[in-house]
């Protein structure tokens, strides 16, 4: 039986593999390897037969490992009790961090989290001792954080129910978000199917100084290619500004890769990588990377000959490169720190912080908040403290107790900074604001990875703006988000005006290493057959899953729209979290959400009634469309953004483009993800339309439906729609979901 720790025999096992897959692929194509596709390669179902044009066909692949956090363990550990399966087939682990409210700080509110959400903390608790899965208590740390310190290394494999999963890219490991049912397949044993991505090398010279820090170039990255440019593409940096930068820094950049929508970014082994193993107990990791160097990053020609090897190669040079600000509302609108003071008046931003955060899954290493340290220190020596509340998220117990052995955290408190949970708290909106106003419009500063419209705190009226951790603690001091930094003047205590200077590299490690948390982690049993899952039947938070019914074969005739969305729909518009996080294994319950977040094309606003009008829908028996803009699905992995549209009776979802984990969202749950073939076909959709998509007794791969649009008016139109399911996905809409092909197949 596997372990669930990423032990020196299991890895030394996988690069074995991996050497020999991708022995048989270099033979195939006879051309020299970048690190992404030799990590792809290595883990392929089917070397010798993969079909692996870019960007076109789907690969099978074998991951290493999984990990999933609260909020989405619950429906996938749902789905995977359906499948009856023993235990997991590969070394998995579950962590809680999402459900910890931030409230009065971090002893309370675990305590709290605990009492709150006990049922489901017991159900994820035993449902993973069942299983054979590792679990990590409340408040030892946030899934990407613990993911890094424990589970992650060079070359491997991994997929998490969560969309920042490649975070893990910061070690040099290939690590994709997935949606839960993407997990129970590895879970139980079956390939991992993804789109063959198309590969962006991002090239790094130069190196970092001053106020400039890894999360600036992710910051640059997102505004060069926006929210939907790494759509089924992994970003992949090389040269030798990316051997300067710290793994954890490298953590913060692989991190926000999901916000360009990328499968997931991975950096070479690098000097940087083997430190952080050694200095995280795991020197034999270290070792065998370094043994294995061919496996671990490109062929030398790639880096040579970049243009060659890469669809698109970005170059960034971080000696030159400027701190970014990017936001409101979304995380590719950046602007360089000196350009803020002027976004400020023009966009009529409100110019007064609210509040300033730090920390969390992105921005909570050891560097980041010793550079943090280094700027509230500065202020200090004049006799200064925050003008604003400032919060700080640590990443996990092993930084925090870290940081508060070697004084860090002392400092930042004392500036009047509050420790809140090591856990997500406000960035997943898990943040009681008792000071704010309902209504008010406010500006928030935080170096979380986010900042969709009411994300945080579930204002739409608040404007998140995201910036690296040491330039948010200087916000914190000044206040004001038109204040330079690098240049402006603050008032000391004393009242004499002073300017900050850059705050000082900071090592990447402690020198008295990391404080170990030994309470954190929960080891499941050896044989959990005996042990039973309980699910109360008048549960408010849990609800054991009935499958969703098979396609009856026939064409979908004249379906009312339920919603023709306008711009930007996240999975934040379609299954906000916040509040809703409590019903997370709750399909029925969680579905009083759907699609409340979301604009309408039609009255430019959002309508909390959705679910009542699908609800209604459905007790009638009818099923019904939504049709959406550009990037749909965009963000989050979660599932439920596809399980309640299911649910409630989504038949088809109709868009510009989707955004990839949300689209094999759907394909998974028995949802048609369609595109128009004509994007300006969008606005031949009227309110009051019927649609049918016809010519399904057809679907095939590569082929067309066509839809008709019935309008109010008495007149219709005829449109031509596209989709990208593959056989086995046309598999899964006919049996209903892809969970039903597997319980058939594992009977
Ligand atoms: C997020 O950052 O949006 C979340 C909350 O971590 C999600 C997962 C979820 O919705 O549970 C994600 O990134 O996938
Ligand atoms: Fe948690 Fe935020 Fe990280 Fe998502 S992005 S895992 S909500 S800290």
């Amino acid at each position: 039986m596997h372990a669930i720790e990423s032990s020196p025999e299991f890895v030394s096992q996988i690069y074995k593999h991996m050497a020999d897959r991708i022995a048989i692929v270099r033979k195939r194509l006879g051309r020299p390897l970048t690190l992404t596709e030799k990590i792809l390669f290595g883990h392929l179902d089917n070397p010798a037969t993969a079909d692996l044009r870019a960007g076109e066909s789907y690969l099978q692949l074998r991951p290493d490992r999984v990990a999933m956090q609260d909020a989405t363990a619950q429906m996938a550990l749902l789905q995977f009790a359906q499948a009856d399966i023993p235990r997991v087939a590969v070394p998995t682990t579950v962590h809680c961090d999402h459900l910890i409210q931030a409230r009065e700080g971090a002893e309370k509110d675990t305590a709290r989290a605990l009492d709150e959400n006990r049922e489901v903390y017991e159900f994820l608790r035993t449902a993973s001792n069942r299983y054979r899965i590792g679990f990590w208590k409340p408040g030892a740390g946030i899934i990407h954080q613990v993911v890094l310190e424990h589970y992650a290394f060079p070359g491997g494999m991994m997929i998490g129910t969560d969309s920042h999963t490649p975070n893990a890219g910061g070690l040099g490991m290939f690590a994709s978000g997935v949606g839960g049912a993407d997990a129970v397949d590895v879970m139980a044993g079956f390939p991992w199917e993804v789109k063959s991505p198309r590969i962006i090398g991002v090239k790094l010279i130069g190196k970092l100084s001053g106020w400039a820090s890894p999360k600036d170039v992710i910051l640059l990255l997102c505004g060069i290619l926006t929210v939907k440019g790494g759509t089924n593409a992994v970003i992949e940096y090389f040269g030798p500004g990316a051997a300067s930068i710290s793994c954890t820094g490298k953590g913060t950049i692989a991190n926000m890769g999901a916000e360009l929508g990328a499968t997931t970014s991975v950096f070479p082994f690098d000097a940087s990588m083997n430190r952080y193993l050694r200095a995280t107990d795991r020197a034999a990791l270290a070792d065998l990377a370094a043994q294995h160097a061919d496996i671990v990053a490109a062929d030398p020609e790639v880096e040579r000959d970049p243009e060659k090897y890469f669809d698109r190669v970005v170059t960034i040079d971080l000696s030159t490169l400027e701190p970014h600000l990017v936001g409101p509302h979304t995380p590719d609108l950046a602007r360089p720190i000196s350009a803020v003071a002027a976004a400020v008046v023009k966009e009529s931003y409100p110019d007064l912080i609210s509040v300033a955060l730090i920390g969390s899954c992105t921005n909570s290493s050891y560097e980041d908040i010793s550079r943090v340290t280094d700027v509230v220190q500065q202020a200090k020596s004049h006799g200064m403290k925050a003008t604003v509340p400032f919060l700080v998220t640590p990443g996990s117990e092993q930084i925090r107790a870290t940081i508060a052995r070697d004084g860090q955290l002392g400092e930042i408190q004392s500036v009047g900074g509050q420790v809140l949970a090591n856990a997500c708290g406000p960035c997943i909106g898990q943040w009681k604001r008792d000071e704010l106003k309902p209504g008010t419009k406010n500006t928030i500063v935080t170096s979380f990875n986010r900042n969709f419209p009411a994300r945080n705190d579930g204002s739409r009226e608040t404007l998140a703006f995201i910036a690296s951790p040491e330039i948010v603690a200087a916000y914190a001091l000044a206040g004001r988000l038109s204040f330079n930094p690098l240049k402006d003047t603050l008032q000391g205590g004393d009242g004499k005006p002073f300017t900050l200077t850059a705050p000082k590299p900071a090592p990447d490690l402690p020198a008295s290493g990391f404080v170990r948390d030994v309470d954190g982690y929960l080891a499941p049993a050896a044989d959990g057959s005996k042990i039973t899952i309980e699910v109360a039947k008048d549960s408010k938070r849990l609800q054991l899953l009935t499958p969703f019914a098979a396609w009856d074969g026939k064409d979908f005739v004249e379906l009312p729209l339920l919603l023709k969305a306008k711009g930007k729909c996240t999975t934040d518009h379609i299954s906000p979290a916040g509040p809703w996080l409590r019903f997370r294994g709750h399909l029925d319950n969680i579905s009083d959400n759907m699609l409340t977040g979301a604009i309408s094309a039609f009255t430019g606003e959002a309508n909390p009634a959705i679910p009542k009008t699908a609800r209604d829908y459905k007790a009638k028996g009818l099923r019904w469309v939504v049709v959406g803009d550009e990037n749909y699905g965009e963000g989050s992995s979660r599932e439920h953004a596809a399980m309640s549209p299911r649910f409630l009776g989504c038949a088809a979802v109709i868009v510009r483009s989707f955004a990839r984990i949300h689209e094999s969202n759907l394909k998974k749950q028995g949802i048609l993800p369609l595109t128009f073939a004509n994007p300006a076909d969008y606005d031949k959709v009227l309110e009051g339309d019927r649609i049918s998509v016809l010519g399904l007794a057809k679907l095939a791969p590569g082929g067309e439906l066509t839809a008709e649009l019935r309008h109010n008016n008495g007149g219709t139109d005829r449109i031509t729609l596209r989709h990208t399911l593959n056989a086995e996905q046309i598999a899964w809409f006919k049996a209903g979901s892809a969970l039903n092909v597997i319980k058939g197949q594992s009977r």
